[in-house]
């Protein structure tokens, strides 16, 4: 529903009133909420914020493995890498697509990411110091992002549920894929398996981090509920990808480094270790082990990338030139 142009100011709050209404009905029904529809401004700032922070963290989450692509063990290795860094970028573009249909342009986006005034997810900002850790990024952190995701591909707003339909398949091949270069370890030398341990040992408390802070400190989690963004809570989600990653690293011969994790038949979920926050919020804060190189990487691929987007912006102009002339 659009607001004519004209309207008195008695007759725009009305207006304001039905298209409230309105959302609140699909809302309350659990349908999905479309670009052409009128929304509340607070909606419509979630959604960027939340969908523009996670288009960041697929384009700087590119850089930790790409850190790899030129020493993967195999020609087979590196190809599946490639593969996988090059399905990220897409994700960043089906996302940034997604927050345009909010009314932010992605030269903003853009901005706001290499002027550091953009959140991306923390646990990008952690090296990739070994092989190991690609198998690590892969079982833990794509691990993580499917069990986040899953639940947002019936995110009310269209679009993003949309692209995280695709996004969440890709994610599961690429979890299966740093699951399988683990196992491929942990069946090798001592030696591969200590790399492969020493990983998921740096790579857990960081990826349990991903789910964002406890439900009792998370300031957007009540109203992303309420609005169909998100369905579950931080912590629900994070006990559900413990719960997912116990039995699979009694395959893998891991052992998850918490010595607290065990299952609470009364709780029906998992007692663990209380998570260091003051890391979590040092890294946020900008002071994390990789975060100033993760930006001074992207602001530098932004500034090589100046004559790829004055070409397809000299090319648009010439496309949209013949086509008033033919017309
Ligand atoms: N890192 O009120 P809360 C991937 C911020 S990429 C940084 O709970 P919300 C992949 C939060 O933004 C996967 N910041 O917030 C790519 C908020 O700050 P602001 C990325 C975090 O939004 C390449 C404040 O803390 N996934 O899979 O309700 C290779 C308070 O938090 C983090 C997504 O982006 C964090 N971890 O919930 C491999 C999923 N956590 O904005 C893999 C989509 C919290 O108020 N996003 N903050 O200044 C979400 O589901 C939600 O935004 C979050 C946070 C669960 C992350």
């Amino acid at each position: 529903m659009t607001a004519p142009a004209d309207l008195s100011v008695a007759s725009r709050e009305e207006h304001d009133e039905a298209a409230q209404a309105l959302f609140d009905d699909l809302i309350a029904k659990d349908s999905r909420i479309e670009p052409r529809d009128w929304m509340p401004e607070a909606y419509r700032k979630t959604l960027i914020r939340q969908i523009s922070q996670h288009a960041h963290s697929e384009i700087i989450g590119m850089q930790p493995e790409s850190n790899w692509i030129t020493r993967a063990p195999s020609l087979k290795r590196k190809a599946i890498l490639m593969a996988k860094v090059q399905d990220e970028a897409g994700h960043g573009l089906y996302l940034y697509s997604a927050a345009q249909t909010l009314g932010i342009s992605r030269e903003e986006m853009m901005q706001q990411l290499i002027e550091g005034r953009a959140r991306y997810s923390s646990i990008f900002n952690y090296t990739t110091p070994t092989w190991a850790d690609m198998g690590a990024i892969g079982w833990l952190v794509d691990g993580a992002a499917i069990c986040n995701q899953v639940p947002l591909c019936r995110a009310s707003y269209g679009p993003y549920g949309r692209a995280m339909v695709r996004i969440c398949k890709e994610e599961s091949f690429h979890q299966r894929q740093g699951f399988e270069i683990l196992l491929e370890l942990m069946q090798g030398t001592p030696e591969q398996q200590q790399m492969a341990q020493d990983s998921v040992n740096r790579w857990y408390w960081p990826a349990l981090q991903m789910f964002g802070p406890p439900d009792d400190q998370s300031p957007n989690s009540a109203q992303s509920m309420a609005w169909n963004i998100k369905r579950f809570s931080n912590d629900e989600l994070r006990q559900r990808f413990v719960g997912m990653l116990v039995p699979q690293a009694e395959v893998l011969g891991v052992t998850l480094p918490d010595p607290n994790l065990k299952w609470n038949e009364e709780k029906q979920a998992y007692d663990m270790s209380e998570i260091d926050w003051t890391e979590f919020h040092e890294v946020l804060a900008g002071r994390g082990p990789a975060n100033a190189e993760r930006l001074r990487r992207r602001r530098e691929a932004h500034e090589e990338g100046a004559w790829v987007r004055e070409a397809a912006h000299e090319y648009a102009r010439k496309q949209a030139e013949r086509a008033k002339a033919v017309a």
